[in-house]
């Protein structure tokens, strides 16, 4: 028997499947995605799952479970359940898939932080950084910059110095698999039922530090390429796993582009301390570009704000415009469509 509370169960998902009509049926937590079905943790252990047509209808494929979600199942055979409903989510982590204008993926749902992975190696990058806060701060979800190998030569300075703007924001922890004391600051930060999602490049060691965290092999890991530095997609999927009396992680393949699925382009002054500046513009709809009496781009030019971070700013923001225009796009033509074949089903009736 499960403990479901264990796996992040309470009385706020508790009230929301009483707004489900299944609510008479069991309820479970999706630990893994596999190509044609889900595997769920309930109160009876395992089981293998599959959609009910009722749930495939009318979503998009984001809208689809994903690891993280609580779903209503009925079960069946000794370790199988048709999932008929999924409960509303919240703080879950997207992504655009790479070379699209706005397709949207669902990583994980219903979590409380996100560990941003990177190493102490090639891999490190602030931009990037930048980028998983952006995504994670606009989900509600807490990030938290965890930063590997640290049993490699690294600049301590030049790390600290490109990591003072964003250090205030967010708690950063070294890590080496290869020290244990590293490793126990990190799994007493975690909390009994929260959930954890890891993000970061292949390679960077998420899996390893799964394992180091739970200490025992879960999760396969890899060498790295020695000649190109890059990892081999060692993860194919994104699974949960329960840390003994602690937290629930979720491991994630490494991803080559995480792309912006913000909605929001306005959050991200705050998150670039440009909303210290913007007071300061002459016109309260400065876009911080080329207006004149802009305080931000004053900021750069006297040397308050630095110039990456800036340009980092203005892409991210681009991106996020992008996403947010063509998303509006899709939502109306949606919604033409919609109107269109009730009007046909209207015709047809009359
Ligand atoms: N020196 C050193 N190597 C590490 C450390 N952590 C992980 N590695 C090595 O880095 C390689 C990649 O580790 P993985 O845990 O497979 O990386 P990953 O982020 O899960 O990669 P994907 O599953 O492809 O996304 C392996 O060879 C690990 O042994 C560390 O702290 N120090
Ligand atoms: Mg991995
Ligand atoms: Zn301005």
């Amino acid at each position: 028997m499960n403990n479901l509370s264990l796996y992040g169960w309470n009385d706020n998902l508790f009230q929301l499947k009483q707004a489900s009509q299944y609510k008479h049926l069991f309820h479970g937590r999706v630990s893994a995605v596999n190509k044609t079905n889900y595997e769920v943790i309930a109160k009876t252990g395992r089981l293998l799952c599959e959609l009910a047509g009722n749930v495939l209808y009318g979503r998009s494929s984001f809208e689809l479970p994903c690891t993280g979600d609580w779903i209503i199942f009925q079960p069946f055979d000794d370790n199988k359940g048709i999932i008929v409903d999924i409960l509303p989510r919240k703080c879950t982590l997207y992504r655009r898939k790479s070379g699209t204008l706005s397709d949207t993926q669902a990583i994980a749902s219903h979590v409380d932080k996100a560990f941003i992975i990177q190493s102490l190696d090639v891999n490190f990058n602030v931009r990037r950084i930048e980028r998983f806060m952006v995504q994670i701060v606009e989900e509600n979800i807490k990030p938290i910059l965890i930063l590997t190998k640290s049993d490699l030569e690294f600049d301590l300075h030049q790390i600290d110095e490109s990591l003072r703007h964003i250090s205030t924001q967010m708690p950063i922890f070294f890590t080496s698999i290869l020290s244990p004391e590293t490793i126990l600051p990190l799994r007493e930060s975690v909390k009994q039922g929260e959930t954890i999602v890891f993000v970061g490049s292949s390679g960077v060691g998420k899996s390893s530090l799964i394992n180091a965290l739970c200490e025992q092999t879960i999760f396969l890991t890899s060498e790295i390429s020695k000649s190109s530095g890059k990892g081999r997609h060692t993860s194919t999927r994104r699974e949960m796993v329960l840390m003994e009396n602690s937290g629930i992680l979720i491991d994630t393949p490494g991803v080559r582009e995480f792309g912006l699925a913000s909605d929001n382009p306005e959050t991200l002054a705050d998150i670039f301390d440009v909303s210290d500046f913007a007071g300061s513009c002459r016109f309260d709809n400065c876009t911080h570009v080329e207006e004149p009496g802009c305080a931000v781009v004053e900021a750069v030019n006297n040397g308050l704000l630095e110039p990456e971070i800036y340009q980092s700013y203005l892409k991210l923001r681009k991106e996020s415009w992008y996403f947010s225009a063509s998303e509006h796009e899709k939502r109306k033509r949606d919604k033409s469509f919609a109107r269109i074949s009730e009007e046909a089903k209207w015709k047809k009736k009359h």
